[in-house]
């Protein structure tokens, strides 16, 4: 590797001289201006080592950019002012001053290479070392295996779940191809889920209650299924706000009701709930009721939303809960709102979820029916009835 540093009057010429001496590849490093007592001077630092980093490019890419101005400030008459008043003695004086500073700053380019080049070299360390820790077991298993654990774990699958699952296909192999053990694993990851049939009209009036934590999608999913059964069942729904806590709890599904001509009440307390199911069930093939998100921790705000569900006594409580959580958060969600006795899960945010393995794992630990899936704001477009074909497919695609 040749490194040297280069002084002149100007930019084109320090570039003829790097150019003469490293060749038409060389590398400008860096480029600086230096001032003397006789005016500035031009100071380049090149090599014309191979490998090219995109900082030096660029660097290049300025310079050829500055010649390209030079060039044509030379075209343009520069005013009087702007030259030396003594030129040919300015232009002796630099030269002089060219071979003083060369050494530190060629060591200081020299140390700028080699700390980037140990800085590349660290990176590609701590990238082996975060594959060896998310792939712990991939040099006890075969291609195969190992190909499969490993997009297991890419979809959030817990380590000793992913090795689990591989345990259980091993015990069904041997394989014939690569898609007959991918079909084997979607199966398994998807053996334990159910789902149940959406909400439809019967000739009895359906009264579903919604609880979940804070901002998961109750709201949103309720106006949701609102549109969805007036408009496929041609069903009478009845909205039921009891999201009187926060401030504006009730407004966003007032607007929603009355542009979508649905009737909607409010209700303050467990007993006007009550009432208000007793008077209103007889008329309705349908009640949605909303509640307050609840912190699944504040164990004093559950109980609230127990009295509301004990007294409207609701034939389905759904929990609505968010594909974007973690495995941890999931399971502390099931636990804690288990106090509420859900029947079945709205998992929401689907479009957003980068990976559904945290709710598989989740949901093979603490058993819960999926009812819907939500993917999207857009009311009543994105919700679907749950799939669990979709989550074999999000998660394993197939082959
Ligand atoms: N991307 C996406 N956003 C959604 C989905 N469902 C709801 N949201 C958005 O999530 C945010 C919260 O939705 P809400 O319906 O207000 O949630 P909530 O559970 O009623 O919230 P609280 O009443 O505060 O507990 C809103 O901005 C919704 O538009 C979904 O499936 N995908
Ligand atoms: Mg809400």
């Amino acid at each position: 590797m040749k490194m040297k540093k280069y002084l002149a009057p100007s930019m084109k010429e320090g570039l003829e001289l790097m150019r003469r001496e490293l060749g038409d590849d060389a590398m400008i490093l860096s480029t600086r201006t230096v001032k003397t007592p006789d005016g500035d001077i031009i100071e380049i630092v090149a090599t014309n080592e191979e490998q090219e980093t995109s900082s030096t490019s660029s660097i290049t890419a300025r310079i050829k950019q500055k010649e390209q101005q030079e060039q044509q400030e030379a075209e343009t008459p520069t005013p009087a002012k702007k030259r030396p008043a003594s030129g040919k003695r300015t232009e002796a004086k630099k030269r002089e001053l060219l071979p003083t500073a060369q050494s530190s700053d060629i060591d200081e380019a020299v140390n700028l290479v080699q700390l980037r080049r140990e800085i590349a070299e660290m990176r590609s360390v701590l990238d082996g070392l975060s594959d060896a820790v998310r792939y712990r077991h991939s040099a006890t298993l075969g291609k195969l295996y190992n190909d499969l654990y490993k997009k297991l774990r890419d979809a959030e699958f817990a380590d000793d779940e992913a090795l689990r699952f591989i345990g259980l296909l091993a015990a069904r192999g041997p394989f014939t191809s690569v898609a007959e053990a991918n079909q084997t694993l979607r199966n398994l990851i998807t053996e334990h889920l159910r789902t149940i049939t959406p909400i439809e009209p019967k000739p009895t009036c359906t009264t579903a209650f919604f609880v979940g934590p804070t901002g998961n999608g109750k709201t949103v999913t309720i106006a949701k299924l609102a549109a969805v059964c007036k408009l496929l069942y041609k069903a009478n729904v009845l909205i039921i706000s009891a999201d009187t806590y926060k401030v504006g709890g009730t407004d966003q599904l007032q607007t929603f009701a009355s542009i979508a001509g649905i009737p909607f009440e409010i209700v303050y307390n467990s007993q006007e709930l009550r009432q208000m199911i007793r008077h209103e069930k007889s008329k309705r093939d349908i009640i949605l009721i909303d509640t307050v998100g609840r912190n699944q921790r504040d164990k004093k705000m559950l109980m609230e939303i127990a009295g509301y569900k004990e007294a409207c006594m609701p034939d389905i409580t759904y929990l609505v809960q968010s594909a974007t959580v973690n495995e941890h958060t999931f399971i502390d969600v099931l636990d804690k709102f288990s106090v509420l006795s859900p029947d079945a899960l709205i998992i929401t945010k689907i479009d957003e979820a980068i990976s559904l393995g945290a709710m598989v794992s989740t949901l093979r630990k603490k058993s819960l029916p999926l009812a819907y899936f939500t993917t999207g704001q857009t009311i009543p477009d994105d919700i679907e009835p749950a799939d669990i074909e979709r989550i074999a497919n999000h998660i394993l695609p197939e082959f």
